[in-house]
């Protein structure tokens, strides 16, 4: 029976964890744009929702030498308020994105708990013309919050895990366990008979 449930509890372990969803903000509407319409991208993306507005730079808009995307041709920044939240629908554990920023002092990414509590930060300095990856990772993350204290700064390819990870991630794992020791218990009592 031990060896059973070692083998249960690899088969839960080796269960792969899935790709990340990347927002790359190319292809949006123009109504989304920092210089046409500035409507807040909102929720465009699925299980996610950014604001309070969150619009998008498309080269070769002004300054996008300094801020260059990290893909294609796009990034994305706040319109007025400084701060881009990105809220989700359920929770996730990883979050992560490449960032440009020219304000003079530091950028942060905070991730919140359902409660509001802040349980992960990073931050970086200035960076002109290039971008660089800044990620977080704790257990519930409901909100990050991007900003720093003016709103010089761009982003691209923000990155976590895929809708269906956040509401409930362990059930899968411990189903598929339950199935893997399923399974040898069947083919065993095959082999009895
Ligand atoms: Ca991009």
């Amino acid at each position: 029976m031990k060896k059973l449930l070692v083998i249960a509890i690899l088969l839960a372990v080796a269960v792969p964890a899935s790709a990340l969803t990347t927002l790359d903000f190319e292809g949006l509407p123009t109504t989304y744009n920092y210089w046409s319409g500035h409507q807040s991208i909102g929720n465009y993306y699925p299980c996610v929702t950014l604001g309070p507005d969150a619009v998008i730079l498309t080269v070769p808009d002004y300054n996008s030498y300094g801020y260059p995307p990290h893909s294609g041709s796009s990034v994305f920044r706040p319109y007025a308020s400084g701060y881009v939240d990105f809220t989700f629908d359920g929770t996730v554990n990883y979050f992560e994105g490449w960032f440009t920023y020219g304000g003079g002092s530091q950028l942060y990414m905070e991730g919140y708990d359902a409660a509001d509590n802040l349980i992960a930060s990073a931050s970086m300095g200035d960076n002109l013309t290039t971008s660089s990856r800044m990620s977080i990772s704790a257990a519930g993350i409901k909100r990050v919050r991007i900003h720093d204290s003016t709103a010089y700064w761009t982003g691209d390819d923000i990155a976590f895990e895929p809708c269906g990870n956040q509401v409930i991630p362990e059930p899968t794992s411990i189903m598929l366990g339950a199935l893997g020791l399923g399974s040898i218990v069947g083919i065993r009592r095959f082999r009895k008979s």
